[in-house]
């Protein structure tokens, strides 16, 4: 196929209620949605996960805008692309910039996957025809507030609780959930907050029988993580430092974490994605699929790439509702009572995008192809 036009919509979209982080806090989530038209007249559908700011990643919205506009798009006009990784073959000078390379090829999975007739999760290599989901619960103003969105999720029937932590929020809080809820699957996330001299703080969440602890230590760092993990029994999951299958391939050499959290977006993609997916299956490292707050467009690549065999955890994807008042996908994401949602079963993504209701929160539309 070649593509016949590229446009960009950065949108802005209101959470339901501020989400906080020991990097920081958002109320509004702003977002690249990517729209692919090829020449057959198929459209296909991605989101770059970037934030307004370099707080997560170096990435923001504006360099995803700059690296597509001044350097993807004179790689891929006019040139055919058979298949995403013929995108990757085209882009490969670029270094890093994964979240801006990640929604261009998204968007041609979408369109690989709609020619063939087949729903996104059965090319990738999906198993599952439904998905174990989690929540992950940002830092609140008071332990109340956490134990209640914790009872409220756990209502919904979400599988296992997420809870973000940070420097002098986290054995007290963890804690206090696990004398209300004994055994329910819970972890957490600390986006890198600590060091290793922060030693003896972990060394108290062992004893609080939790899945796993995301990225405790410095967001590009595996050695600090390898000599932690070797303190402690609770399994060290990483997010922010693993950006490519060459980072889990160190990971898994050094001992620095158990699990991995995959993120699409964070990994420059789902050909990436699959990629660490099977290399950690057949090293025994179970994963699991991370989100950024993504719009139901975004969240369709987590379902899909969750239905994977090696992912073993309940992944960061929740229902719509969750996040937003409303989604700019039919049918909203929703998750049954047991926990789980279901894998699209249409060709693509497998739902259909809302483009009147992408308007509403459209503050710039950049044209780029033709
Ligand atoms: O670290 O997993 C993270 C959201 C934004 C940035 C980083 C993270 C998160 C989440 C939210 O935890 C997960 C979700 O999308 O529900
Ligand atoms: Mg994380």
């Amino acid at each position: 196929m070649i593509i016949r036009s590229l446009e960009l919509y950065h949108i802005v979209m209101e959470l339901k209620e501020p989400f906080t982080t020991s990097f920081g806090s958002i109320k509004k989530r702003e977002t690249i949605i990517v729209k692919i038209v090829d020449d057959n007249d198929n459209t296909g559908w991605g989101e770059i996960v970037s934030s307004g700011g370099p707080w997560y990643s170096y990435e923001t919205i504006e360099t995803a805008i700059h690296i597509i506009k001044d350097y993807i798009t004179p790689m891929i006009r006019g040139r055919a692309i058979d298949h995403p990784k013929t995108f990757h073959s085209l882009v490969s000078s670029i270094r890093g910039h994964n979240m801006a390379k990640a929604g261009i090829e998204m968007a041609l999975w979408d369109l690989y996957a709609k020619e063939l007739k087949m729903p996104l999760s059965a090319i990738l290599g999906g198993v599952k025809y439904k998905i174990d989901c989690g929540v992950s619960i940002g830092i609140k103003s008071n332990v109340n507030e956490l134990l209640k969105a914790v009872g409220y999720y756990l209502e919904q029937g979400y599988k296992r609780i997420k809870i973000k932590i940070k420097p002098r929020w986290d054995v007290d809080i963890v804690r206090r959930v696990r004398r209300e809820y004994p055994d329910i699957p819970l972890q957490v996330d600390a986006n890198a907050a600590y060091t290793l001299s922060d030693y003896v703080v972990f060394k108290k969440l062992d004893e609080y029988n939790l899945e796993m602890i995301e990225q405790p230590l410095y967001y590009d760092d595996l050695v600090d993580h390898a000599i932690l993990q070797r303190l402690i029994r609770t399994p060290i999951c990483l997010d922010e430092s693993i950006k490519s299958i060459h980072d889990v391939k160190a990971a898994y050499r050094l001992g620095s974490c158990m699990v991995i959290n995959i993120k699409p977006g964070r990994v420059g993609g789902l050909s990436e994605a699959v990629k660490m997916h099977d290399f950690c299956m057949t090293v025994g490292i179970p994963v699991w699929i991370g989100g950024m707050l993504e719009t139901g467009i975004g969240r369709s690549y987590l379902v899909s790439l969750a239905s994977l065999p090696n992912v073993k955890y309940p992944s960061d994807i929740s229902a719509s509702s969750r996040y937003y008042v409303e989604d700019i996908v039919e049918p909203p994401w929703t998750i049954d009572k047991d926990g789980t949602m279901k894998v699209p079963t249409k060709p693509g993504i497998g739902v259909e995008v809302l483009e009147d209701r992408i308007k509403k929160y459209i503050i710039r539309n950049i044209k780029l192809i033709p």
